[in-house]
């Protein structure tokens, strides 16, 4: 089975945008809804192209199958399937659960929109390609975080932590001066830039590597992208007025999360009906806001949210079925790191739960998770590596 692309995807557009007069916030969010694909399959069993063609009529997208497919007595041949990127994407998380070679398209589907069309992510002046996992180092310089608390406050110890991180492999480093463990209190603005501060005055011109500041205070994320952070981790995915804007009026990479309830409370009686489509929902509807107030699509990552008003089986199931969140069509980030649900499940305290965190980095890599927040760098870049050699051909590395 092979895939073939038949018209060359729409280079250009975004000059001949400008060209008319858009504004450049306008050009980000329109060019990809012409991103189409139109892709030859050679041969097909006419009835895995029948289901093909429904799986993408439901998403709006198309189908074009012989005029044979329709008559009984079986047999197989080519298809064509027209489709936006980020259908595309949802469609080979359907498939992975059909009949009839559909699972193998599903598979071949996705390394095609890999190796021709890698996902990537825009922060500010740089771009992060999603042709192979990223791992978005943490650096808590909190003195409560629930396993690194107290440890990287001092800004010297936070920079050797951060130069450490980056020889391990890391791709992006993540610093965070407010905890947001089960049963934190919130700080003030002043506090957590206060603790802020002089890290990222240290640590930014030191490092190679893109700074990412977990805060979902949009004062706090405005300072710390003047002091050279390009990537604003909001655990409450822009919840904040003026966070979207200052997205927007910056271009700085946004990772919106998923969260039920407040820290104090959130893992008191975490409850849903069904968890990744509830989650999926409100994602959906965040995106949308971001793109409303100008968020450029390529600034934003999903993230559902592990440990965040989640239950030992909520996680559970958004880790194995966090694919279906690459339906969004942006990079699916997760951060099972040392968490609670590691401890539950092998009974050990926080610095014995590395094996744990590789097995669901692993799980969530392979259903199709692309960016990882992890403690653990080099453990999670060497277990990445080989995982994504086997899927992909692609080391990794
Ligand atoms: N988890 C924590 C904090 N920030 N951000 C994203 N996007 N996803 C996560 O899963 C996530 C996050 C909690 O972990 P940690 O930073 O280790 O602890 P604390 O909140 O106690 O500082």
């Amino acid at each position: 089975m092979r895939l073939r692309p038949l018209i060359p995807r729409g280079a250009g557009l975004a000059r001949e945008l400008k060209r008319v007069g858009v504004d450049p916030a306008g050009i980000r969010i329109m060019t990809p809804k012409a991103d189409l694909l139109v892709l030859e399959v050679d041969d097909l069993d006419y009835r895995a192209a029948l289901i093909l063609k429904q799986e993408l009529l439901s998403l709006g997208a198309e189908a074009a199958v012989s005029r044979r497919a329709y008559r009984l007595g079986g047999g197989s041949g080519p298809a064509v399937i027209i489709g936006r990127r980020a259908d595309l994407e949802t469609l080979t998380v359907k498939l992975a659960r059909q009949p009839f070679g559909l699972k193998e398209l599903a598979g071949r589907l996705r390394s095609f929109l890999e190796s021709v069309a890698p996902l990537s992510w825009q922060l500010a002046g740089r771009r992060l390609y999603l042709d192979r996992p990223l791992i978005m180092g943490i650096l808590n310089v909190t003195p409560d975080s629930f396993s690194d608390g107290g440890r990287y406050q001092d800004p010297a110890a936070a920079l050797e932590q951060a130069l450490r991180l980056e020889a391990e492999g890391a791709d992006l480093i993540d610093v965070g001066a407010e905890s947001t463990r089960p049963g934190s209190k919130p700080i003030s603005a002043d506090d957590e830039w206060r603790r802020l501060a002089p890290v990222l005055k240290l640590v930014v011109p030191r490092l190679g590597l893109p700074v990412s500041v977990d805060t979902s205070k949009p004062e706090v994320a405005r300072a710390a992208l003047d002091a050279g952070a390009i990537v604003i981790n909001d655990v409450t995915a822009g919840a904040a007025p003026g966070m979207f804007k200052l997205a927007a009026r910056s271009g700085a990479g946004l990772v919106l999360m998923h969260m039920q309830g407040r820290p104090e409370t959130m893992q008191v009686n975490p409850s849903y009906r069904d968890a990744p489509a509830e989650i999926y929902a409100f994602m959906a509807e965040r995106l949308e806001a971001a793109a409303v107030a100008g968020v450029g699509p390529e600034q934003l990552v999903v993230d559902p949210g592990i440990g965040f008003g989640k239950s030992l089986e909520h996680n559970l199931l958004l880790l194995r079925r966090i694919g279906e969140f690459t339906g969004l069509g942006r990079p699916v980030l997760v951060g099972p790191s040392r968490k609670g649900f590691i401890g539950a499940l092998t009974g050990l305290p926080m610095e014995e739960r590395v094996e744990g965190t590789l097995a669901a980095v692993l799980a969530a890599f392979q259903a199709g998770a692309s960016i990882f927040r992890v403690h653990d760098v080099q453990p999670v870049k060497r277990a990445l590596a080989v995982a994504g050699a086997i899927r992909n051909e692609n080391t990794g590395n």
